[in-house]
């Protein structure tokens, strides 16, 4: 008898991911996946960007949460479009829900997709989307040891945004620990120290994701 359960569980999700990026790649759309513990500041990102980049590239977001639709109703003020997925207890989107999500957003125009993934530090870095990049956020409160002890997420981003930077003074947070216990699990992460509440260190992210957005091109 073979037992496989969690190996084939990831590899149907890996052929529905595929399909997705197929679907965004004919369609020119580049898609994140952006990751974090809950309230580390990922719908707090997703407003600032859409603020920042709406007016050069028409953006959808697919909001991800066990339950409730606070956070797409957050992002649908902005005047984009906006589909929410409650997981109803799973504490991660996989690649079926974002199949399901898509069907329910106009994607006509669309050349950037934001998926915010659920709160969760360990699985939703297991599961992928069809996204181009996973993108996580670490925020200061939560401390510089995180790197060391959830590594899976920090080594399959390709981004990581250290969050609440304004609030340094108040927390003992080792920025350059974090920096350095990250860097050695993903040499290549690419990252930004920014506060979405201030607006600082946000220019970098723009940059890195325009320029990810202009090299996606129809197929
Ligand atoms: N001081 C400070 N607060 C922030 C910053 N970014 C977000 N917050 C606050 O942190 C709280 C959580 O922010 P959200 O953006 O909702 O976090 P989230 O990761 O989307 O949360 P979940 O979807 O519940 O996992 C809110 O009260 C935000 O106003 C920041 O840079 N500095
Ligand atoms: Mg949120």
């Amino acid at each position: 008898m073979k037992i496989s359960v969690v190996s084939n569980i990831l590899e149907a999700n890996d052929r529905i991911a595929a399909e997705n990026k197929a679907l965004f790649d004919e369609r020119g759309i580049y898609a994140v996946n952006i990751m974090s513990s809950p309230g580390a500041g990922k719908t707090s990102l997703v407003e600032k960007t859409v603020e920042a980049l709406g007016d050069r590239f028409r953006i959808a977001v697919i909001e991800g949460d066990i339950q409730d639709t606070c956070d797409a109703e957050r992002v649908a003020r902005l005047g984009i479009p906006v589909v929410q997925i409650n997981t109803g207890g799973a504490c991660h989107i996989d690649g079926n829900m974002v199949r399901g999500a898509l069907s329910s957003l106009d994607l006509d125009g669309v050349r950037l997709l934001i998926v915010e993934n659920v709160g969760n530090l360990v699985c939703p870095a297991e599961f992928k989307l069809g996204e181009h990049a996973k993108v996580m956020l670490l925020s200061t409160p939560e401390g510089a040891d995180k790197p060391a002890k959830y590594p899976l997420m920090f080594q399959e981003s390709s981004v990581l945004l250290i969050n609440k930077t304004d609030l340094l003074p108040y927390v003992d947070f080792d920025m350059a620990k974090a920096r350095r216990d990250a860097l050695a699990i993903n040499r290549n992460l690419r990252i930004f120290e920014i506060s979405c509440k201030n607006a600082e260190g946000l220019e970098g992210w723009y940059g890195w994701l325009s320029g990810e957005i202009e090299s996606t091109r129809k197929r």
